[in-house]
């Protein structure tokens, strides 16, 4: 079969095309890892780039994503599969007033993939959400996503209601999402940044020291 179908049905939104390749794939043997960092999240950082190049707009943006999602949910299952151990607790969300998801939900995905227990709370997550659902799962990694930059200083809000909280010093702060960058994450004080949903596991390994 040609995988490379898999990237231009995500493209063009093709939910129900999509999850039968993929289940085909699957089938065949190809690892889901595999799946996700060769189509899928090639697939939807090209979707973004014709958003921007106004040859794409909402509509074919969300029939995309959900295209991607049909996939995630065959995938899903798969990558959780045999982890008995797991690598940490992670309290995954989207910061407040920003509803993107698409790229959280790999990293999600590709954590639970890499043996870590995922809360995923969602997005336009505030940030006593964040405390409450760290203190109450104690939590070893809070990740959070920010698409626009004017949703970025949510994450600074939200550590510091991690630090008015009493429970900075015992979780990780990870942090990304496409306005992101290294300094950022200096800047805000968080302690780590990934680029991408597969470099976001490696950096949570070894932020806590089991890279
Ligand atoms: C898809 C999309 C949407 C979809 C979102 C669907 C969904 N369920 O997520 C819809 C149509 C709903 C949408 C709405 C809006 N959007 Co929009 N959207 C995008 C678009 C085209 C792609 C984003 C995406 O999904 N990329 C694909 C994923 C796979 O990539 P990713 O998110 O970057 O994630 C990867 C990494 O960043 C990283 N990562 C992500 N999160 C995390 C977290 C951690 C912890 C780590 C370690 C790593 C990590 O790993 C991921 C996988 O590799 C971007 C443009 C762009 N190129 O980014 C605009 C964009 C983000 N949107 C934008 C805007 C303005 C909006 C709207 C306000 C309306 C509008 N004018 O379009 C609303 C916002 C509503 C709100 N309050 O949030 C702007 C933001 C500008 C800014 N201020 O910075 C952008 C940049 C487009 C633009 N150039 O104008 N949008």
């Amino acid at each position: 079969m040609d995988l490379q179908q898999i990237y231009e049905l995500v493209v063009v939104g093709d939910a129900p095309g999509v999850e039968e390749l993929v289940e085909q794939a699957v089938g065949t043997g190809v690892p889901p890892l595999e799946i996700i960092s060769r189509y899928l999240i090639p697939a939807m950082t090209e979707v973004g780039a014709r958003f921007e190049r106004a040859e794409f707009f909402v509509p074919e943006m969300i029939i995309a994503s959900g295209a991607m999602q049909a996939a995630l949910t065959v995938l899903k299952p798969l990558m959780a599969e045999g982890q008995l151990d797991t690598a940490g607790q992670v309290v995954l969300g989207t910061v407040q007033g920003d509803v993107h998801d698409l790229g959280k939900n790999l990293v999600s995905v590709m954590l639970e993939g890499g043996g870590f227990a995922v809360t995923d709370l969602g997005a336009d997550v505030g940030p006593e959400a964040f405390v409450e659902t760290v203190r109450e799962h104690k939590a070893d990694i809070v990740g959070m996503s920010a698409l626009m930059t004017t949703t970025m200083p949510a994450m600074e809000r939200t550590i510091q209601a991690l630090i008015e909280a009493g429970l900075r010093h015992g979780v990780k702060i990870l942090v990304g999402g496409a306005p992101l960058t290294q300094a950022y994450c200096d800047q805000i004080g968080a302690d780590g940044y990934a680029p991408d949903a597969p470099s976001a596991v490696r950096k949570a390994k070894e932020l806590l020291g089991i890279a």
